[in-house]
């Protein structure tokens, strides 16, 4: 796939060994997890630019006005899509995130080889995605105990019931639901619902993807979910940390 040439370019050009002598790679990281267990909203805010499902989202917004607006809105976490193709986005986008805020940061990227979780460490990441309808039991397993050995939390997403019994293993730290099938592109907040009763207590629930209004958050808080993860409905407007300021008390 494009991805693995991607990925094996990169290798290439910075070695594992380089990247792990890189300044951002010793650090201690921020942890999403206590800040979604102390928070009455649970707002994980994303940077996009665009998407396969909307094509532009924003293309003006600056990275660094974005995290500094999220992070003075209060939210518990930054996702910043990391993929060029789909999402338009890159590793410098995360640095500069990085260098914008203090909050948690989530790599957003299809992670599919471990030196990608490498990456995320010394490109600035606190926490990873790791999406379990691409990867193998093996493959979540191996790369979700690589991630914690680096100190980054590990957010696991699920589509539906055979991939959550697939990937239920205590080195993940939060499973994410998403609301949008990726095959039709549909959204449905039923997904969080019907899933929610399935995922074990000992994981975060998060619900990801198609929440445009805080009656959503309201109607999946008693299902049990900590954390919302919300991109295009702040990205669209022309001030992303405002639009997210009115989903936070
Ligand atoms: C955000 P939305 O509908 O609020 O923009 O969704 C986030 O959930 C979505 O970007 C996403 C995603 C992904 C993107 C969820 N899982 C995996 C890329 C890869």
């Amino acid at each position: 796939t494009d991805k693995r040439k991607e990925v094996d370019l990169r290798r290439s050009l910075i070695p594992t060994s380089q990247l792990e002598q890189s300044v951002l790679f010793e650090r201690d990281t921020v942890s999403l997890t206590e800040r979604l267990q102390n928070s009455a909203s649970g707002i994980i805010a994303e940077h996009k630019r665009r998407s396969p499902s909307k094509s532009v989202i924003n293309q003006t917004l600056s990275v660094s006005d974005v995290a500094q607006g999220y992070e003075s809105a209060g939210v518990c976490g930054m996702s910043v899509l990391t993929d060029g193709k789909y999402f338009g986005g890159s590793l410098d986008d995360l640095l500069l995130a990085k260098a914008s805020c203090n909050l948690p940061l989530l790599r957003k990227e299809f992670i599919i080889h471990p030196y990608q979780i490498v990456e995320a460490k010394a490109y600035g990441a606190d926490v990873i995605l790791l999406i379990a309808s691409i990867l193998s039991k093996v493959e979540i397993k191996s790369f979700s105990e690589l991630a914690k050995s680096l100190n980054l939390e590990i957010l696991l997403e699920i589509h539906n019931e055979e991939e959550l019994h697939k990937s239920v293993m205590p080195s993940l730290d939060m499973i994410g639901v998403n609301n949008r099938n990726l095959k039709t592109f549909e959204v449905s907040l039923e997904t969080s619902k019907h899933l929610s009763t399935l995922i074990p207590d000992d994981f975060i629930k998060i619900s990801e993807s198609g929440i445009s209004n805080v009656e959503a958050i309201k109607e999946l808080q008693p299902y049990g979910y900590q954390g919302f993860l919300i991109g295009e409905n702040f990205m669209k407007t022309d001030n992303a940390g405002e639009s997210a300021k009115a989903f936070i008390k």
